[in-house]
């Protein structure tokens, strides 16, 4: 796939501790896995980190976003007494919310990018899911779905018309930003090495792929794409 590197970017969504399994550094040191931790989560890092590099050698934007929630956040199932992570709870103005452990508490270290994803190439970092009541899986708009999380502005204000999105969760964030970028209008690629996903409930991975296909979404290798005119 040949990608114009003046009219793209690259999105790294959610490539946190929290999402990823545990981790030993090449030093030995020993770290737990996060809180909501994805199967095989950290397999997205090298290929993002590859294509990052490249998108920003060309002169292309690579944004990454942080789930970024307050203690006592409405998606924690410890915030509604009696509820159990996988549950939902009936929440005023977004719906059903699908309740999960504690996870990426701002300033945390579950909530810092995973060290080993290259931060050098990113020139903007959008955090998401901010607001103790507000719930926010795409990058583009909270769960409300009418708070702009300012990344649409950001994009459009550069010319770019296409988005190549990759990292966690398949079935949660990176759905609902790619669903969000194809709607806003924007030419949409999820990278298929360079995500994973929570599988939860079962199937939901599957159907996130089903999803973005009849949204018009294309799926590719980050080795097929092409940086050129
Ligand atoms: C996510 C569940 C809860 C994600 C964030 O990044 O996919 N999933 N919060
Ligand atoms: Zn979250």
């Amino acid at each position: 796939m040949l990608i114009d590197p003046s009219t793209a970017a690259l999105i790294e969504i959610d490539v946190q501790n929290d999402f990823c399994p545990a981790y030993t550094r090449p030093s030995g040191e020993k770290f737990p896995p996060g809180a909501l931790a994805v199967d095989r989560g950290d397999e997205v890092i090298e290929a993002l980190n590859l294509l990052a590099a490249t998108f920003a050698a060309a002169g292309a934007k690579v944004v990454a976003t942080a789930d970024w929630h307050p203690s006592g956040h409405v998606s924690f199932a410890s915030a509604h007494p009696g509820k159990k992570p996988g549950e939902t709870a009936e929440v005023p103005g977004t719906g059903p919310q699908a309740l999960w452990p504690d996870h990426c508490v701002q300033g945390t270290s579950g909530a810092a990018f995973h060290e080993r994803l290259d931060l050098r190439p990113v020139s903007l970092i959008i955090r998401k899911g901010f607001r103790r009541s507000l719930d926010s899986y795409s990058a583009f708009f909270e769960n409300d779905r009418r708070s702009p999380t300012g990344l649409e502005g950001y994009l459009k204000s550069l010319g770019i018309g296409t988005v190549l999105l990759g990292g966690l969760a398949t079935d949660y964030c990176v759905l609902y930003s790619a669903l969000d970028a194809a709607a806003l209008g924007f030419t949409t690629l999820v990278l298929s090495d360079a995500v994973r996903g929570v599988g939860f409930p079962a199937g939901s991975v599957e159907a996130a792929l089903d999803n973005m296909k009849s949204a018009g979404i294309r799926l590719c290798p980050s080795s097929g794409v092409t940086l050129g005119v």
